[in-house]
């Protein structure tokens, strides 16, 4: 752990003992952040080192501004199965490990396949899990055929009709999403916890797997 990580952890220790909204840190401060690092990135100013240690810094942060998800979630009922990963070619973590935490902080079981996960993974966890909802992150344009990929191969594989498919990432739009046929869209980790309740909420008023208690501890 570097020093810029524990500064960014202190920071968000602050923010918490402060009682500032976890959420507003992330949005204002190290979402902020990591963009004005883009910003000099693309002027040349700093370089890629530089980004993989502010986004380290900004990872650190994140963490402890998450919080333990294996006592809130003790004992509550599930909501259901997702299953998330950031799509093959792609290493961008930030983003999916927030809408991951999110979603177990809202009461999902979230499976998270990591990053560069192959389409051929998402199938294989698909057929043996059977989630709910597979959501997948890419945070570049060449790596967001990916996700047209999976579309494709889920139908193949005869189960794109038992689950739904929720796609975001920094180039993703709700324009891409429609033509690849994916489900769910999602901008921000507020608005995917919603859209999953919204279209899985029928579904869960009579679904068994409501009953399932949570079981699964955050990889991160
Ligand atoms: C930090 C960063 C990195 C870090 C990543 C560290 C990590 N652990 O993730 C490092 C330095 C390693 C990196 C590497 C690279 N990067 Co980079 N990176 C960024 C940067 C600056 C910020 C991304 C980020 O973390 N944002 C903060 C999070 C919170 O936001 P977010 O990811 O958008 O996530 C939110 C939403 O999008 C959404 N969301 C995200 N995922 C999902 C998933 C689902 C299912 C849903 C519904 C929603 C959702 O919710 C999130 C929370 O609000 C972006 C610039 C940008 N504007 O995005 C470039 C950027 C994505 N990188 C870029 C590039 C090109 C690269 C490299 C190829 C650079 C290189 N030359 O090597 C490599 C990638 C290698 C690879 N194979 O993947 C380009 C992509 C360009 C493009 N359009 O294709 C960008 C846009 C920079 C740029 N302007 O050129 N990068």
């Amino acid at each position: 752990m570097t020093l810029n990580d524990v500064m960014a952890q202190n920071v968000a220790m602050e923010a918490l003992e402060t009682g500032i909204d976890p959420e507003y840190v992330i949005e204002e401060g190290f979402y902020a952040g990591i963009i004005m690092i883009e910003e000099m990135f693309k002027e040349g100013k700093v370089f890629l080192p530089h980004m993989i240690a502010a986004s380290e810094a900004m990872e650190a942060g994140v963490r402890i501004l998450m919080p333990s998800k294996e006592n809130i979630l003790y004992g509550m009922k599930s909501k259901g199965t997702v299953l998330i990963g950031t799509i093959e070619g792609d290493i961008h973590s930030i983003g999916k490990d927030i809408v991951a935490t999110s979603l177990q902080i809202d009461g999902y079981d979230v499976i998270d396949l990591g990053v560069d996960v192959p389409v051929e993974t998402f199938i294989e966890k698909s057929i043996n899990i059977h989630p709910d909802v597979v959501a997948t992150s890419a945070l570049m344009t060449i790596t967001m055929t990916n996700q047209l990929t999976l579309e494709k191969e889920l139908k193949e594989a005869g189960i794109r009709y038992s689950l739904k498919t929720m796609v975001g990432g920094t180039p993703v739009t709700p324009e891409w999403a429609q033509a690849i046929g994916a489900d769910i869209y999602g901008s921000d980790a507020s608005d995917v916890v919603r859209k999953v309740n919204a279209i899985l909420g029928s579904k869960n008023r009579n679904s068994c797997s409501s009953e399932k208690l949570l079981t699964v501890k955050v990889s991160h």
